[in-house]
């Protein structure tokens, strides 16, 4: 609950711009403010709801916040004690955390036993141990895997909660499900429930580097690594590895796939023996990824040759070692021939060959590889139409199909390209039978607005899990989440991987919202039958709790925000139209043209879109089985929504919806940025129903993302407009009659330059100081009727300074700022614009608007423009 007491806002508010007079420069005032603020929060306090306590997001969605008091007294019958069949790390961590969710839930602290109950008891054991202390008790269900059994029944005599795995893990994983229940305040008195997970391999990729920085990890630095070394304290690994284990994943690579090398050192090698001690109470297998040269860089050889017996040597004994430290090794993960990595193209071994050799290492200790099918040539000829990145995984690896040993996975990215906000499923997923396979999704957000955009991925990978790609020829249905469980073609094994890349960031991912993606990865590898809905509103439940506005308006948003995203960002198929050869952030669609990277738009001043049809493009489609190729082929079939992924057509072209090409790709950039700014008011809506503290931190995101959709909206559709030259029905692009420019403001000190590329400043142009100065000034006189507004302020915030701002309207001021947001860039540009919005602003015609920048380090205190607009 908030409390507002009129006037002391304005008061704090008027001290942090460093007006004094009229708060503090008469004491007594002052203290009669506070004596009065302190009385009223006594009075509105005395039988008001408990506060929110503080929370900074690093319980994630394992909070087990107190319930109501009305909810725990359903609760009541359930046993006091706990009591565990069989010693192991894991068996006891499923006791521990079954006393920690019940006592911070319920209030209560539950015996903890060994062996069998002497008492009604949680029993928590493997079915094998529950069976040999009880063998009368029919458990029922056939229970493998990770799986687990929740269930009622008497043992030695007591009525028990039964809590059976397949195996440990399978305990732990239904001690995690039963709080889950209470946490959800779901009835847990007469459960008979068997889960068990759609595939056996459940991983997540951390692409931390050996230094601790992370490549595309928003939370901060690496839990893992600091300075070359594994550092002393591992809290938060462990902390990490609790949350995986929460929802089912049992094996983590811990190092970026662009592997150093030294991660295989001798010396190296203990040191990650103590992030695999750690892993192991929660059922968590370490994997490493490895660089292919390793046998040349590591060892000492003059080759890698996969099929050099030295280098198979090598592979052997190093894996030997590190069997010797670290038992439960998982194995490793291989990135090669792709992007600059050495591969076995070098000796001209294929993939196979390069897998193989690893694979027979891993073998004999019950390890597997998996080889990423991410592999393709980044200096593609683009004056060739024929040329296609997309084709590469399945040209490379669909002749291979067969020549894997089987444990080796192929790891399959979702999409032929790279993770973009939409693509096709990747055909390789129906191009494997004799080879088993994974896919890879990336659950932190590089092209998906790296956690400061909402964009809750469920509903996206939902769409490719549940793809029929017709793999089986007139067979039965194959959808991509049967195919890579390995069932459909009987496969030894098969997995899911996410790319998670968590920080030491008290949110993990830089987001306390973008942690859905990761529990909705777990989740859905778990059972990919869930809905996006269901993943959302549990997620929602566990991390804020159950008030019912609350489960409703963040299911909601989360639901909402990736078409949103899309929306904005690249519509139609044609990827996130993003800077390619930066940061993978702002939008800069040249950026995808004419070089070899291959993720190229073909846009010109007639058209846009990538042909790869079979009949005049590149073929693409024909990697697909005849079902999906009739489905993508012709343009009468075609879905809009990846028209362009697969079709080169005209800007004039009508889609099914109606529209025409440019006039979709205009809405929809509106309608998408719009929709941004009501996650804003919807968040608002909460405000006393979440903690102050996550409050804040999401609302302040979310009023960044409205900004920031604004910056898309604009570069996407001036970009557009230049292009194609067709003006917008509705006469919105290039027409902004609430925005006065910089350039064309009164500078003092500030001066206009051109913004590259144009369509990343509005009019192209934007102001900064020449040089380190003391300030500079940008003012204008304000010529609309006298009222209420708010003053929008476009700015650069850059990383490689922290200029400050100041806005005064007639000499007072009214709101200053230091640009210290750390956005991902070193220019003025789409990645570093950003707004400031000033809200309640009552001016009259002839008021003196004033910008004052005062520049730092290389950052000039860069503006675009400002924007007023009246108060909603
Ligand atoms: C780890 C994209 C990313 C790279 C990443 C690569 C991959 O290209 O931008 O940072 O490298 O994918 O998945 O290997």
């Amino acid at each position: 609950m908030h409390v507002h007491v009129k006037g002391f806002d304005s008061c704090a508010q008027r001290w942090y711009q460093g007006r004094r007079s009229g708060c503090f420069d008469a004491r007594g005032k002052l203290l009669r403010r506070l004596l009065q603020v302190t009385f009223l929060a006594i009075l509105l306090f005395a039988g008001a709801p408990q506060r929110l306590r503080a929370e900074t997001g690093e319980d994630a969605w394992l909070r087990y916040a107190p319930l109501d008091q009305a909810d725990v007294a359903k609760y009541q019958s359930l046993p006091a004690s706990v009591t565990v069949l069989g010693d192991s790390a894991v068996l006891s961590t499923a006791q521990d955390e079954l006393i920690r969710g019940v006592k911070g839930m319920l209030g209560n602290t539950l015996r903890a036993e060994n062996g069998a109950p002497s008492e009604s008891a949680f029993v928590l054991g493997t079915l094998a141990e529950i069976h040999a202390a009880s063998p009368a008790l029919a458990l029922s269900g056939d229970l493998h895997g990770d799986g687990f059994l929740l269930t009622t029944g008497r043992v030695h005599g007591f009525a028990c909660t039964i809590i059976a795995g397949a195996d440990e893990r399978g305990v732990l994983y239904g001690v995690f499900a039963f709080l889950s229940k209470i946490a959800q305040n779901e009835n847990v008195a007469a459960l008979d429930e068997l889960q068990q997970p759609a595939v056996p391999l459940r991983w997540v990729n951390e692409w931390d580097n050996l230094n601790g920085s992370i490549e595309h990890g928003f939370g901060g630095r690496s839990i893992f690594f600091d300075n070359g070394a594994v550092p002393a304290d591992l809290t938060r690994v462990g902390e990490y590895a609790r949350l995986l284990a929460s929802v089912g994943i049992n094996g983590c690579a811990v190092n970026n796939v662009n592997a150093d090398p030294g991660a295989l050192h001798d010396d190296f090698l203990p040191q990650l023996a103590r992030i695999a001690d750690v892993f192991r109470r929660w059922g968590i297998q370490l994997a490493v990824s490895v660089d292919v040269s390793s046998p040349k860089v590591v060892g000492g050889l003059e080759t890698f040759d996969p099929l050099n017996p030295k280098v198979a040597e090598f592979w052997r004994a190093k894996t030997d070692q590190i069997y010797s430290l670290i038992p439960d090794f998982g194995g490793f993960v291989v990135k090669a021939d792709s992007e600059g990595r050495p591969g076995p193209s070098a000796y001209g071994r294929t993939p196979a060959d390069a897998a193989n050799v690893i694979a027979r290492a891993l073998k004999p200790h019950g390890g597997v590889l998996f080889y990423r099918a991410f592999v393709y040539d980044h200096h593609l000829d683009w004056t060739n139409v024929k040329n296609d990145r997309a084709r590469a995984a399945y040209d490379i690896f669909h002749p291979l199909d067969g020549q894997f040993d089987d444990n080796v996975i192929v790891q399959i990215k979702n999409g032929p390209i790279d993770f973009q906000v939409r693509e096709p499923v990747s055909p390789l997923f129906g191009g494997l039978k004799k080879t088993n396979q994974a896919i890879e999704l990336q659950i932190v957000q590089e092209y998906t607005g790296q956690e400061r955009h909402l964009c809750f991925l469920v509903p996206m990978w939902k769409q490719v899990l549940d793809f029929d790609i017709h793999a089986d020829g007139a067979g039965a249905p194959t959808p991509v989440k049967v195919l890579v469980s390995g069932k459909t073609f009987n496969r030894p094994t098969g997995g899911f991987v996410g790319v998670s890349n968590v920080g030491l960031d008290p949110t993990w991912d830089g987001y306390v919202l973008a942690m859905a993606n990761l529990y909705g990865f777990g989740r859905l590898a778990w059972n990919p039958n869930l809905s996006a809905s269901a993943i959302a509103d549990e997620w929602t439940r566990l991390t804020f709790g159950n008030d019912p506005l609350v489960v409703r308006t963040i299911t909601a948003m989360q639901l909402a925000s990736w078409h949103a995203y899309e929306s904005y960002t690249g519509p139609l198929g044609l990827g996130t139209l993003t800077n390619i050869l930066g940061p993978h952030y702002g939008p800069a669609p040249d950026s995808a043209e004419n070089n070899g990277w291959g993720q190229w738009l073909r846009a010109d001043h007639d058209g846009i879109g990538m042909d790869r049809t079979v009949a005049t493009g590149t073929g693409f489609i024909g990697q697909y089985s005849p079902a999906v190729q009739k489905l993508y082929e012709s343009l009468a079939d075609c879905p809009d929504n990846l028209l362009l992924f697969f079709h080169h057509v005209p800007y004039t072209y009508v889609l099914h919806s109606g529209k025409t090409v440019i006039q979709h790709v205009y809405d929809s950039h509106y309608d998408g940025a719009d929709a941004a700014a009501t996650f804003v008011s919807q968040w608002k809506s909460l405000d006393g129903h979440v903690d102050d503290d996550r409050y804040a931190a999401v609302l302040s995101r979310l009023q960044y993302q409205a900004g920031h959709a604004i910056v898309w909206r604009d570069a996407i559709n001036n970009w557009f407009l230049v292009k194609s030259a067709i003006p917008d029905a509705r006469g919105r692009v290039g027409h902004n009659p609430n925005r006065i420019e910089a350039e064309s403001m009164q500078l003092d000190g500030y001066v206009p330059f051109d913004i590259t590329p144009p369509e990343a400043a509005s009019g192209a142009k934007a102001v900064r100081c020449p040089a380190p100065t003391e300030k500079c000034v940008a003012k204008f006189r304000f010529s609309g009727a006298a009222g209420w507004y708010e003053l929008d302020v476009e700015y650069f915030d850059q990383s490689n300074g922290a200029s400050k701002f100041r806005v005064s309207v007639n000499d007072q001021t009214v709101d200053r700022w230091i640009a210290d947001d750390h956005l991902p860039a070193l220019k003025p540009n789409a990645d570093s614009s950003t707004r400031r919005r000033i809200p309640g602003l009552a001016l009259r015609p002839g008021d003196e608007i004033q910008i004052e920048g005062i520049p730092d380090g290389l950052e000039r205190a860069p503006l675009d423009y400002v924007e007023i607009l009246p108060r909603k």
